[in-house]
């Protein structure tokens, strides 16, 4: 029996805490407890068993620490194969009946471009242990405790090189405020793990069980998919020294059902949690079903803290042009002498001015795009918090980005070529990215019919390798009206024939209508609230264009995307206070704080599940 089938009949119990049962059997302190895969098995065995004689049907393997870095803390790191090897076949021993879930905790340092680790090294050393648990045969993967986007992505990309058809559990533990130690909140994390494909994603660890259903919650909202929870028991005490977990497990196991409740499909323990404990989980759920949940899939992109969709009925999105050197002199050679200033202060500019996402182009002729596009990004998510569209012809460039990009980026673009699909879905689908395609191939058709025919063909190709259509936004194509005329007014046929026909979003990037022409704003925002009125989603604009942004305001009134008119009395009203204090343009909104550094646990922290 699969376990992703399973889990569409019922609940399934996971197993607890491994350290607390082997410090009670006498683990010493600072001994790694995945050494006892090969030097004390039967304590890993009888552990298993207990769990598993409790009602347990996911047993975790005791590897939470068996990679590289970890290993080499205790000079073990050449033994990193026997270690995994040996923990799935006593976990199966002990328990010939569960499934068993390869256990991967957090690599034991911190990736680039906060730490050292690079994406691709990051990659290798979770595939060195994910090669081994697959080796010797586990029924899943199961991903945990991770406390920073970048590191599960590399987790969960060497996790999808490797598994082919075995499921994949991915994950994280969330602060007693909500987010995870680098920032991020549930409906985030969602997002960013269902675009990389995982199967099952997981909250674990960190705080106790009453805290952690309102984060069930709100990741049962966000995806269609499984959830898994496993608290610790109660939070975290010290007592001389000594962490230690002090919740009666009468209370833990009185949360069971609410997460079920909740959404939860797999319910265990983490820390100081013990097979009696698992017992009373179980007992609860006896012949409980998971919810049927129905969450439309849509369109989101994010950052490392924030998460925007892409839709109907949602607010109609900004995506700011301004980092972008074409036609613009100074801008290209700062760029060119790999100065970050400029791009800085476009990107705060356009923040400030109410952009909900930017596009990042550092296209300038004969420069390394793709360190240019590295260092950007980097840059530029040090003063926005907002989702970042990655913008290049290269792949190359993309490619760079996209591995330094913790959150689920936009990529600008794919069009109806087969080349440029050929390199770049990949990157999609191995980033998790959602992606811009233009209806364009290596003509661009005036007709609407035509331009529909190719979106027909990319979606083809797309669902063909792997990129579900709810990744995908369609570019409708702003084109210079004083050209091609009829060409422009067929573009808001396309915008609404691709929502209709293909259920995608549709978008545009505004400003090229009016090139050539005097007062190009005015055509920008005329062509803009014609186009929100054909159901345009989102738009490449100058967010610093107040008249853009009063027509955005207004014509969102028209579209369904303003409930209450709320936005636009803010806008107005805040804008008329402000200007008559001040004679100021309006206030930005406040940026949320940057990862905590100091709260990050200790890269090389011994912590055991
Ligand atoms: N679709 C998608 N991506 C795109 C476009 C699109 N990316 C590029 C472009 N089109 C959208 N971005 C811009 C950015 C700037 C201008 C127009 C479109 C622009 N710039 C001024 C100029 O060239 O005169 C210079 C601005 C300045 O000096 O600050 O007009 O359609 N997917």
């Amino acid at each position: 029996m699969n376990l992703l089938k399973t889990l569409r009949e019922r609940v399934v119990i996971v197993d607890g805490s491994m350290g607390a049962l082997l410090q009670a059997r006498g683990l010493p302190a600072g001994h790694a407890p995945d050494l006892w895969n090969l030097e004390n098995p039967d304590a890993i065995v009888e552990a298993h068993r207990q769990y598993a004689q409790a009602g347990a049907e996911l047993i975790l393997t005791n590897t939470f620490g068996a990679s590289r870095l970890r290993l080499a803390d205790y000079g073990a790191h050449g033994k990193l194969r026997d270690i995994n090897k040996a923990a799935v076949a006593l976990a199966r021993r002990a328990a010939p009946g569960a499934f068993i879930g390869g256990d991967i905790g957090p690599l034991g340092g911190i990736m680039a471009p906060t730490g050292e680790i690079s994406f691709d090294e990051g990659v290798g050393i979770f595939a060195e242990q994910i090669r081994a648990l697959l080796g010797a045969g586990v029924d899943a993967l199961v991903i945990e405790t991770m406390f920073d986007l970048m590191e599960i992505k590399a987790a969960v990309v060497a996790a999808n090189d490797l598994r082919g058809a075995v499921p994949l559990i991915a994950s994280m533990t969330f602060n007693a405020g909500g987010v995870t130690d680098t920032g991020t909140d549930p409906v985030t994390a969602a997002a960013v793990l269902e675009g990389l494909g995982v199967d099952v994603i997981g909250v674990n660890c960190s705080t106790g069980p009453e805290a952690m259903l309102p984060i069930v919650e709100r990741i049962a909202a966000a995806t269609a998919l499984p959830v898994m929870v496993e608290p610790n028991a109660g939070l975290p005490v010290n007592r001389g020294g000594v962490t230690v977990f002090e919740m009666p497990m009468e209370n833990v196991a009185s949360h069971a059902r609410p997460f079920v409740e909740a959404g939860a499909a797999l319910v265990g323990g983490c820390c100081g949690t013990t097979p009696d404990y698992i017992r009373m989980v179980a007992t609860a759920l006896t012949g409980v079903k998971p919810k049927v949940r129905d969450i439309p899939r849509a369109l989101t992109i994010t950052s490392r803290q924030l998460t925007v969709p892409i839709g109907e009925g949602s607010p109609f999105v900004k995506i700011g042009e301004k980092i972008n050197p074409t036609g613009r002199k100074k801008f290209a050679e700062s760029i060119r002498d790999g100065r970050m200033d400029m791009i800085l202060a476009d990107a705060r500019a356009q923040y400030e001015a109410g952009a909900a996402a930017l596009d990042v182009n550092v296209g300038v002729p004969l420069v390394d795009e793709a360190a240019r596009m590295r260092q950007a990004i980097v840059a530029v998510q040090n003063v926005t918090p907002l989702p970042l569209v990655i913008d290049s012809s290269y792949a190359t460039a993309l490619e760079a980005g996209l591995q330094l990009y913790p959150g689920r980026a936009l990529v600008n673009s794919i069009n109806g070529e087969r080349e440029r699909l050929e390199q770049v879905t990949p990157l999609i689908k191995r980033y998790g990215a959602s992606v811009i395609a233009l209806l364009a191939a290596d003509e661009i058709p005036e007709r609407a019919a035509d331009r529909l025919r190719i979106a027909e063909s990319i979606l083809r190709y797309l669902e063909d390798h792997g990129v579900p259509r709810d990744r995908v936004i369609f570019d409708c194509l702003a084109l210079v009206v004083s050209a091609m005329q009829d060409g422009a007014r067929q573009t808001l046929d396309t915008i609404r024939e691709v929502r209709r026909q293909f259920g995608c979003p549709a978008m545009a990037g505004v400003s090229n209508v009016s090139f050539g022409l005097p007062r190009r704003e005015v055509i920008n925002s005329s062509f803009l609230a014609m186009a929100m009125g054909a159901g345009l989603d989102a738009a490449i604009v100058n967010p610093l264009s107040e008249e853009i942004n009063r027509t955005v305001a207004a014509a969102s009134l028209f579209s369904g995307r303003d409930p209450g008119c709320r936005v636009y009395i803010d806008m107005m009203e805040e804008g008329a206070k402000e200007r008559a204090a001040h004679n100021a343009p309006p206030p930005p909104p406040p940026l949320p704080p940057p990862p905590a550094r100091s709260a990050m646990p200790s890269p090389r922290g011994t912590r055991t599940r």
